[in-house]
């Protein structure tokens, strides 16, 4: 069996009918690429229990490479996060307003961690193909840190090992509910994370 990449995708939030992580994950499941072989797995959406789903696999499947994918409605591009944070933000009450109070994602792990993925490589093929994409400075403070963060953290003896994490823009399908947000066709999705796939097992040589 050739070694295990874990791609990840979160259940559907927030009134959402599908949500474009998993949509695009699911696809990949059992492909090898790269010399790896997918392992896509469906992690419910929540700080503590995507933290628990993501050690949980790692422990399992022992990867090679660890990509998880999740949604950032409103976002207009693919985004490459460059930083998971040590910040659980259960109810989403940083976002909206007040303190919600310090809840770390492990305690007593270090304040961040940074993205293991080859990112320059990733942006200089998702350039090539024209799909629109950036790096970007926060995964947030809810289920997709903690999830990058706790991937991170499991795997922090394991350096050879690429750990990160790239966010989605809303689905065309998504359209309706959300009429002036920007949005992405599943098949330009599909294609950037295939080229992520690529570049990441290169790395995990
Ligand atoms: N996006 C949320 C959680 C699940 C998802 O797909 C986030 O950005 O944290």
């Amino acid at each position: 069996m050739p070694p295990i990449l874990i791609l990840t995708g979160f259940e559907p939030f927030r009134g959402e009918r599908i949500n474009p992580s998993w949509e695009v994950a699911r696809r990949f499941d059992g492909e090898v690429i790269g010399g790896l072989q997918i392992k896509s797995v469906r992690v419910p959406v929540g700080c503590a229990k995507a933290a628990r789903r993501i050690t949980g696999a790692i422990v399992r499947y022992r990867p090679r490479a660890v990509l998880g994918l999740g949604e950032a409605g409103g976002r207009p591009a693919i985004s490459l996060e460059r930083i998971a944070i040590n910040l659980a933000d259960e109810r989403g009450a940083l976002a909206k307003s007040g303190d919600p109070g310090f809840t770390p994602v492990i305690r007593g792990g270090p304040d961040a961690y940074f993205s293991r993925l080859p990112l320059s490589a990733i942006i200089r093929e998702l350039d090539r193909r024209e799909i629109p994409a950036s790096v970007t400075l926060s995964a947030g403070a809810y289920a997709c840190n903690a999830l990058m963060y706790a991937a991170l953290h499991q795997l922090r003896r394991k350096p050879a090992v690429p750990v990160g994490f790239i966010h989605l823009p809303y689905e065309a399908r998504q359209a309706g509910r959300h009429r002036s947000m920007p949005t992405m066709a599943l098949a330009m999705m599909e294609n950037a994370v295939r080229i992520a796939i690529v570049e990441t097992a290169r790395a995990a040589r």
